[in-house]
């Protein structure tokens, strides 16, 4: 009887020294003193050997010790559970997440995309092209002559790997692609990124955007022409907007003209914007030249047609007074955040 005394003792001395940091080890101790071959079960029964007259005395002791062992059980479960908890804590899950920040469209997207919406609630469809040209496309049907400077090899990037492709210099070769495909009427819009080599400054860039526009069909008059950009200026700048028509030229329309809107900023007095003269140009603009039908196998006799072309970046800079070119491309936030409220 002594030893069972002494052993129990002993058993209780190693469970109250007992400790576990993980879950696994409180495990180790369940299955070592209170699984069904644990070291309680086996001191329990020693209660056979045990004397009828001290059976009372030993149960209560093994009694005792058997709790002793769950009561430390419990303990231990208790103290790496907290732990595990405090560890979950630094990871509260029902915390709201970071910020997502929230884009917004560029300037030359919004003004494009209402360009395009102007032009289309007329009818026009938007037609697309690739920006790698062949040089009849970007050129030669255009009546731009071989030695035109617009061909210079300073002014136009071309591919070294084939010297007949060049990057577009202006989308009138998209034009110059649906007029071959000889669907008509023709009424479209053509916007897209367009080339020129230039040095870049706040007035040039070597890319920039344009949207241009043709509408061929029987009987296309300049009234047309007026009329359509006509609304179109009050469209995009307001009602109270004045337009004028200047002659002028270019290669692929006769007659040509340019159109320039009273200035936005003085209303027509006159300041650094208009350069005094109350004016600014926004566009170009003639009656398709007679070749460049013939050059793309429609019927300069029975056809006729308007074409206009506008930079995308000198519109933009007008409606929101933006002085310098390159913040375009330059992806600096805290320029583009300035048109989130912008649609
Ligand atoms: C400008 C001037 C213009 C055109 C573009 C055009 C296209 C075809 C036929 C005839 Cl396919 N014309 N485009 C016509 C006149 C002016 O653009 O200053 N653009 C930024």
């Amino acid at each position: 009887m002594e030893q069972l005394l002494q052993t129990i003792e002993k058993l209780k001395a190693e469970i109250k020294e007992f400790a576990a940091n993980k879950s696994e080890e409180v495990e180790a101790f369940r299955i070592k003193y209170l699984g069904t071959k644990g070291l309680v079960k086996e001191v329990m029964g020693e209660m056979k050997n045990v004397a009828v007259d001290k059976k009372r005395e030993f149960g209560q002791l093994l009694n005792e010790f058997k709790l002793f062992a769950e009561a430390k059980y419990e303990a231990l479960k208790q103290s790496t559970t907290s732990n595990q908890q405090s560890v979950d804590n630094t990871l509260d899950l029902s915390l709201p997440g970071d910020d997502l920040p929230l884009g917004s469209r560029h300037p030359i997207s919004l003004v494009r995309n209402q360009i395009i919406s102007i032009f289309q609630r007329l009818g026009f469809a938007v037609a697309e092209g690739p920006e790698i040209e062949d040089d009849w496309h970007n050129f030669t049907a255009l009546n731009l002559p071989e030695n035109h400077p617009a061909r210079d090899m300073q002014d136009t990037f071309y591919i070294s790997q084939n010297p007949d492709w060049l990057l577009r210099t202006h989308t009138s070769s998209v034009q110059v692609r649906e007029m071959q495909k000889g669907k008509l009427p023709i009424r479209i819009i053509c916007p897209g990124r367009v080339y020129r080599n230039e040095t870049i400054s706040a007035r040039a860039h070597c890319f920039f955007h344009q949207v241009e526009g043709l509408y061929i069909a029987e009987n296309v008059s300049f009234a047309d022409l007026k009329q359509t950009l006509y609304f179109f200026v009050q469209e995009m700048f307001g009602k109270d907007v004045k337009v004028r028509f200047r002659p002028s030229y270019f290669p692929f329309t006769e007659p040509s003209a340019e159109m320039d809107i009273s200035c936005l900023i003085c209303g027509g007095e006159g300041c650094n914007v208009c350069k005094k003269t109350g004016w600014v140009e926004i566009l170009g603009c003639g009656m398709v030249h007679p070749n460049l039908l013939d050059n793309c196998g429609i019927d300069s006799n029975k056809y006729t047609g308007f074409a206009f072309g506008m930079g995308v970046e000198r519109i933009t800079m007008l409606k929101y007074q933006i002085k310098d070119l390159r913040l375009f491309s330059e992806n600096d936030i805290r320029f583009l955040k300035q048109f989130t409220a912008a649609i």
